[in-house]
């Protein structure tokens, strides 16, 4: 055994200064490796932690087979030579939402999905504060400022709201939620995963020792409850047994109800489109599940404004609205965010779209392309692969920005 081995922080981003910090707290020594020579996070970390040895540039792999632990950062995948070598010879490994699980005794409210999960935990968040109890929220949430995992623990909370994406969940052991769900699945990161399986495969780790689960009646994940014992709730569109949440018509009136209790009307939520509703009843199911009262639930979801870059209205030129949903970064929320936007202007709405598609089926988009939109407009760099997808069935044109 090597004994001048040491946790090796694998990645220096929001992530790994999260793990330098922690390491730091429990007076335990860290040592950090990331392939760039200039990573976002080495200047503070040469501020706050001098003392710490960081190696830059390629991994080098003997670092990786004598440290003690890998602690890897999300965007770094375990597929990484360096990484599976050591991993292959037995060297440990973990990520921070993992070692944040072990230190923390209070309820976890984890949630992973293709889509919604920045709006679900807000939400969450919301209904936490009118029931006046303390949280944090963060993880993969894109926040600013980021809050990962770890630097949550800075200050001792009532609840711990976790966005969890599945490049984390490849490292998370046992995360032991209090409650935990997938809201969907769609396809994302096939760059990263061989197949659907594989990016499924993660994502069901978030159930792993959890107490409750949610699911999305809609969108089962399986095998998400098989030989689960504890408390199942769901939400969903369709009718169905059980604890579950679903809009419900009372006098030609819609709300979302919990079997059969009506807890808020429908128009009453600010957020826009049917897949909000799918989120607002997934977070009220999370916080039925943590056995917040009704009234937190309603004055919190009916309360929530929305977070910018999904679907969020920026102005009107000309009589054109113009919205913003660049958070849509898959095929499955952009088809989300169009058809919720088409229920006001079906068939008139100009689509932008572009950036790098991760490897997803662009083909997927044309049913909707072809309902609800007239007119596409292609950039950045895969946007000929989405020319050839969608082919001649809707209008588009290239642009350079
Ligand atoms: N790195 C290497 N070698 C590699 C790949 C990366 O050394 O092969 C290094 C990079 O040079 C960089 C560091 O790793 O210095 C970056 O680490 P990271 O990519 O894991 O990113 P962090 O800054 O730690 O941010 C991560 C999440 N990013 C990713 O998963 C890509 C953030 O989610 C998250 O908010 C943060 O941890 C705190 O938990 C962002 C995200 O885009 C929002 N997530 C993806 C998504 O939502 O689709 C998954
Ligand atoms: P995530 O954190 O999973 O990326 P967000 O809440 O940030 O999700 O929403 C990102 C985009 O995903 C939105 O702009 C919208 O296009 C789409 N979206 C949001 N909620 C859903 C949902 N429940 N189902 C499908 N797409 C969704």
């Amino acid at each position: 055994m090597n004994t001048n081995a040491t946790n090796l922080v694998v990645g220096l981003g929001i992530t790994g200064l999260s793990c330098v910090r922690y390491f730091a707290r429990k007076n335990q020594s860290c040592k950090v490796v990331d392939s760039r020579v200039n990573p976002p996070g080495l200047e503070l970390l040469r501020k706050e932690f001098p003392e710490v040895e960081c190696e830059l540039g390629p991994f080098n792999e003997s670092t990786f087979m004598n440290a003690a632990e890998l602690i890897v950062s999300p965007g770094v995948s375990l597929k990484n030579a360096a990484v599976a070598k050591a991993i292959e010879s037995g060297v440990s490994v973990t990520g921070d939402i993992d070692i944040f699980s072990r230190e923390v005794s209070e309820p976890i409210v984890a949630v992973t999905g293709s889509n919604g999960k920045s709006t679900v935990v807000s939400m969450v968040g919301e209904v936490l504060k009118a029931a006046g109890r303390s949280f944090a929220i963060g993880g993969n949430l894109d926040a600013d400022p980021a809050l990962p995992a770890l630097d949550m623990l800075s200050v001792r909370k009532d609840f711990y709201v976790l966005e969890l994406s599945s490049f984390q969940l490849e490292t998370t052991r046992s995360l032991g939620a209090e409650v935990a769900t997938i809201l969907n699945l769609s396809e994302d990161h096939l760059d990263r995963y061989a197949d659907m399986d594989e990016y499924r495969a993660a994502k069901l780790r978030i159930y792993t020792d959890c107490k409750q689960i949610v699911i999305n009646r809609d969108f089962p994940v399986p095998p998400a409850i098989e030989g689960f014992s504890g408390a199942v709730w769901s939400f969903g569109f369709s009718e169905s047994e059980g604890s579950c949440v679903h809009p419900l018509t009372i006098h030609g009136e819609q709300w979302v109800a919990f079997e059969q209790e009506p807890l808020f009307k429908v128009d009453s939520i600010k957020v826009v489109g049917r897949h909000n509703l799918a989120n607002a009843m997934a977070a009220t199911a999370l916080c039925l599940a943590l056995k917040i009262d009704n009234q937190a639930i309603r004055e919190g979801i009916t309360s929530f404004p929305g977070l910018p870059h999904r679907c969020q209205w920026v102005s009107n030129g000309n009589g054109v609205d113009y919205y913003n949903d660049s958070k849509g970064t898959n095929v499955g929320a952009s088809i989300a965010a169009i058809e919720g936007l088409a229920e006001k202007v079906a068939g008139k709405i100009v689509l932008i779209a572009g950036g790098e598609g991760k490897g997803a089926d662009f083909s997927q988009l044309v049913p909707v392309l072809k309902r609800c939109v007239r007119h596409v407009v292609l950039i950045g760099t895969d946007a000929p692969k989405i020319a050839e997808a969608i082919g001649k069935e809707c209008p588009f044109v290239f642009a350079a920005d």
